[in-house]
């Protein structure tokens, strides 16, 4: 298959891009493994399959026919060579390209690997990085997302992905900063989904308002000035 390798060129040959579309590039085995793992979605209306190749040449033309023969007398010498035959019917049609679908997966899955999850309509995306929690806000704002807000367990799964790749614990969106004991995500809304370990929230030491997700993807409140791993949702 030579096609995915061609992807693979045409992403090498985009520039690198800041934090909302990193490209990286991977075999065509981890990329496959984590499409697998996480199915990732398709992308909507994906670029038209490419054109089959053009077919073989066709076989070479039969052979020309002979010079006509001298005129009558002494043996004339022999006449000059016939033509070529014409040339021969086209090869066949070359297999078709991979859909587009199949194209804009395997684009998409390239660009998200290894720090990127795409779940749902939401992609989540770390920096790598560790930041406090109000450095965090900036940094996704900046990107043109948010903190992270995992509201469903698919959501925390894939963002427990995530921080398991980066072997962090990584900031959540969501605090208990105006109302003690009452977490929301940044709109004020409360929680639709949470993941508690046992016993948390504890709001220890009277200082936690904010929230971790461990490598195993459980939350944690956390204080708000501790360094986690940044992961923004786009
Ligand atoms: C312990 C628990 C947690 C708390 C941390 C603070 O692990 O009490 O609830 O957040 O300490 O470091
Ligand atoms: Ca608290
Ligand atoms: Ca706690």
């Amino acid at each position: 298959m030579l096609l995915l390798p061609l992807s693979v060129l045409i992403l090498l040959a985009q520039p690198p891009r800041s934090l909302g579309a990193e490209v990286k590039t991977y075999s065509q085995r981890a990329a496959a493994s984590t499409c697998t793992l996480v199915m990732c979605s398709p992308v909507e209306n994906g670029l038209p399959g490419r054109d089959g190749r053009d077919g073989r040449e066709g076989p070479r033309g039969e052979k020309g026919d002979p010079g006509r023969a001298g005129t009558p007398g002494p043996a004339g010498p022999v006449g000059p060579k016939g033509d070529n035959g014409s040339a021969g019917e086209p090869g066949p049609k070359g297999d078709s390209g991979p859909s587009g679908e199949q194209l804009g997966m395997e684009c998409s899955c390239l660009q998200l690997f290894p720090n990127g999850r795409a779940v749902g309509e939401k992609i989540f995306k770390t920096g790598g990085f560790e930041k406090t929690f109000e450095d965090a806000q900036q940094v996704c704002m900046q990107a043109g997302g948010q903190m992270a807000s995992p509201r469903s367990a698919a959501e925390n799964e894939a963002l427990q992905q995530l921080a398991t790749a980066q072997n962090k614990a990584a900031f959540l969106s969501m605090t208990d900063i105006k109302t003690e004991g009452k977490f929301t995500y940044p709109t004020g809304e409360p929680l639709v989904y949470s993941n508690w370990a046992p016993g948390e929230p504890n709001d220890n030491g009277g200082s936690e308002d904010c929230v971790e997700i461990f490598t195993n993807g459980k939350w944690n409140d956390k204080n708000c000035r501790e360094q986690r791993l940044v992961v923004c949702e786009f």
